[in-house]
């Protein structure tokens, strides 16, 4: 047995140990409350911190082999991420690590004039932003995920999107002050495994945050409790968890990470490999009816689903319910923000036919969401490349079509 492995049952039997709590609290709703807790201390509880009816039962699904789990995309509504629901990524297949706030610090030190420590308090002091943002793994929708293609939560699922509150690192980075020269930093992680990643500091002075809330309350500890970046836009893995260390710097660490599982190499770029390649292009997916789905019947259905772009605003989705021969318009849900998951919408009335649906985005820059053979093509391959290949497929945005069966059933109308 592997550690890994082992990390991973860890990680299971704790999650097994958490449904059960969740069903004993549940059976209190119904009046059989467990000895251990009265009617009353249950009602206090309730009334001091909410919980779902038990009759919400959207979850999030593990996912193999890696500890990550899954958002439930199809059962979304809106554009915010239910914090309990937010996918999360453990790269080193153990559980959150769990901070005391009060001993957390945060240290920015090398290129700089003055090195710093902050507690969470000294943090919380200075100014803060809230800004609504996307976090995806660079792998979401990636056709090498073979194992799960009969959902859109397991082709989709690897994003989330939530209001982060914080601090804006450029602040702390004019405090102490970059030297000449610097041109990069290094942030790392307080989990086990030191998750470490190298971002450009003009990044880093744009629009990066320290983010300590989400969704109103602290960060939540798959989340990265008590504090995370949110690097707007770009590929989830630069997005360092627990934070509690940037080095400012002159060059990339390129470590493992950085050198193989996030670097791409494209048959078009003849073993050359493209190692900085961070940010998310345009990107939109029908959520509902989407693979997993069943329809009733013929009649009416809203079409309704996510748009989003990794440098811009999303400005036009439109839909096709005939197999990309037609598109119209969606209509956008405000707010639309840069970004940030846009909700789009199209009223559809199915004439119980087979048929391929599937929606295109296009942002502010007018970047307009590929369709697969673009994509390909962009690859230097075949589309048929995509169902065969073991090689890293990060950054997939091709259009996605869900295919609907004249049995009501939604299936995978890419890859399946
Ligand atoms: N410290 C730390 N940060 C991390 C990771 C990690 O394993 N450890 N995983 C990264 C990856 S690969 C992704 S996709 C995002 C996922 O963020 P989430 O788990 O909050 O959804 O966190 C990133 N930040
Ligand atoms: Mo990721």
């Amino acid at each position: 047995m592997d550690s890994k492995q082992s990390g991973r049952r860890r990680f299971l039997k704790h999650g097994a140990a958490l449904a059960g709590m969740a069903m004993g609290v549940a059976g209190s709703a119904v009046g059989q409350t467990p000895e251990s807790q009265s009617p009353e201390a249950g009602a206090k509880e309730l009334l001091a911190y909410g919980k779902r009816s038990r009759f919400a039962n959207a979850v999030r699904i593990p996912s193999d082999p890696a500890v990550e789990a899954l958002t439930p995309i199809h059962d979304s509504m809106g554009i915010i991420t239910p914090s309990p629901l937010h996918f999360l990524v453990m790269r080193f297949r153990d559980l959150p690590p769990d901070i005391d706030p009060r001993q957390h610090r945060l240290l920015i030190h090398g290129m700089v004039d003055r090195s710093l420590i902050f507690t969470m308090d000294e943090l919380k002091r200075l100014p803060s932003v809230s800004r609504i943002h996307f976090v995806e793994c660079a792998g979401n929708a990636s056709p090498l995920e073979r194992w799960n293609m009969a959902t859109v939560q397991g082709t989709h699922g690897r994003m989330s999107c939530s209001e982060w509150t914080g601090v804006q690192l450029s602040l702390l980075l004019k405090e102490a002050g970059v030297q000449k020269g610097a041109s990069w930093l290094v942030a790392e992680g307080a989990d086990a495994g030191k998750h470490q990643k190298s971002i450009p500091l003009t990044k880093a002075m744009d629009d990066v945050l320290l983010a300590y809330g989400q969704n109103g309350e602290p960060v939540r500890p798959e989340q990265g409790f008590p504090l995370r970046l949110v690097v707007p836009g770009w590929e989830g893995v630069s997005n360092v968890k627990w934070l509690r260390r940037i080095k400012v710097v002159d060059q990339p660490i390129m470590d493992r990470l950085e050198t193989t599982g996030y670097s791409v190499l494209r048959p078009s770029m003849k073993g050359k490999s493209l190692w900085f390649n961070f940010e998310w292009g345009v990107k939109s997916v029908i959520t509902y009816p989407a693979a997993g789905a069943r329809l009733a019947g013929p009649g009416f259905y809203e079409i309704t689903g996510l748009a989003w772009s990794g440098g811009g605003t999303i400005r036009r989705v439109e839909v096709s319910t005939d197999g990309g021969r037609s598109w119209k318009d969606a209509q956008l849900q405000d707010p639309v923000l840069r970004i940030a998951h846009t909700r789009f919408r199209f009223p559809w009335t199915w004439n119980g036919e087979e048929t391929l649906i599937q929606s295109r985005s296009t942002d502010d820059r007018g970047e307009v969401q590929p369709t697969l053979t673009a994509f390909a093509k962009e690859w230097g391959v075949t589309p048929d490349y995509f169902k065969t290949t073991d090689n890293w497929v990060n950054h997939f945005n091709a259009i996605y079509p869900w295919k609907v069966n004249r049995d009501g059933s939604v299936q995978n109308g890419l890859f399946s």
